[in-house]
């Protein structure tokens, strides 16, 4: 990391007490007016910093970003967020991740962006992606499985990002099958999976999240804005989004570990507790044909099996469902 970055994070550790200018110019072996250019340089990104008189600088105000600098002191995991690629704007972090994971990015590598332009939903549609509002990312993960298993990365998501709006918010999300994210019957997150692969071994997953964190419900397009929701709508206050960002890694390194070591099973259970579409009558809409009927829940490769009217049960990997209400 830089000098600016190391001044920073001395700064943020501090937590509120003052950091002494010559005790930082020593450590760094710079001098004291370097010291004060890069103070200068940080307070130019947004942050206030005080100097107080014979005991040093005090940081103030942190500015609402989700730069590695704020993300990292709060991460507490092992690989997932250690390399973060930051951009205040780009067209969508899905296509930067995919191409540094092709040039070799390591597991756990993320992109991050304040905004994005074009933002990816599945099938080429797109995602409302509001600069500062939201937590737009794309994780790179190397696991050692074979590609069939892939998929099954999109509930481990979803059970991560669950637990971590959970924790920090107080609100409880519900899982829709198999990767909307709702609160409150409106969907706050999506997630898209990508797979980077040979016939029988995968080279990366890429897994795009998006979470709506701050915004108010005049930032989405008004064809979503009664589908469409955000964590501020829902419980009123303003989330810190670095430290949202962090305890999403650390539940997708915690879950995605968990599944590569112990299989489906334990990951299943979790996201049983946290669906809204077992038991449930639904209507799949496939990229083939519309099926009816009542989910009757996942299989342990992660398939959602609907008992049709008919009483035929068939099993779908991949659909777009829209909850018709209670069996
Ligand atoms: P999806 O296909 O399930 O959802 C896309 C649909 O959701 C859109 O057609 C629209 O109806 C609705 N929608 C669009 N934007 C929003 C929003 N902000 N909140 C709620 N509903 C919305 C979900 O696809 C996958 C989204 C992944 C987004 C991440 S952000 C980081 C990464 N980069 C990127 O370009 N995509 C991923």
């Amino acid at each position: 990391i830089s000098i600016k970055e190391k001044i920073l994070s001395q700064l943020i550790n501090a937590k509120g007490e003052p950091v002494s200018g010559q005790k930082l110019a020593d450590e760094l072996n710079i001098s004291r007016t370097m010291i004060w250019k890069h103070l200068k340089s940080i307070e130019e990104d947004g942050y206030v910093i005080e100097a107080i008189k014979k005991k040093g600088y005090v940081l103030q105000s942190i500015p609402d970003i989700v730069t590695p600098e704020q993300i990292i002191p709060n991460l507490n995991t092992k690989q997932l967020g250690r390399t973060i690629d930051y951009y205040t704007t780009c067209e969508s972090t899905q296509i930067i991740a995919a191409d540094k994971a092709r040039e070799g990015a390591p597991h756990g590598t993320v992109v991050i962006a304040e905004e994005q332009t074009d933002g990816r939903g599945r099938l080429d549609r797109s995602w409302n992606s509001t600069a500062n509002k939201g937590i737009w990312m794309s994780v790179i993960i190397r696991p050692a499985i074979s590609p069939q298993f892939a998929a099954q990365f999109t509930l481990v998501s979803a059970v991560a990002i669950t637990q971590a709006i959970q924790e920090v918010t107080n609100l409880t999300p519900e899982i829709k099958w198999p990767n909307d994210i709702l609160i409150n019957g409106k969907k706050v997150t999506g997630i898209l999976t990508e797979l980077q692969a040979d016939m029988d071994i995968v080279h990366s997953i890429i897994i795009g999240i998006g979470v709506n964190v701050n915004q108010e419900l005049s930032a989405f397009e008004e064809s979503i804005q009664k589908t469409a929701t955000s964590l501020k709508i829902e419980n009123g206050e303003e989330i810190d989004r670095s430290l949202l960002a962090a305890k999403i890694l650390y539940y997708l390194e915690k879950y995605g570990d968990l599944y590569v070591e112990n299989g489906f099973k334990p990951i299943k259970i979790l996201w049983e507790s946290h669906n809204c579409t077992i038991g449930k009558r639904i209507r799949a809409t496939t990229l083939r044909e519309t099926l009816e009927g009542v989910a009757l829940g996942i299989t342990n490769d992660g398939v959602l099996e609907i008992k049709l009217d008919s009483g035929e049960i068939r099993g779908v990997y991949s659909a777009d469902i829209h909850l018709l209400g209670k069996n």
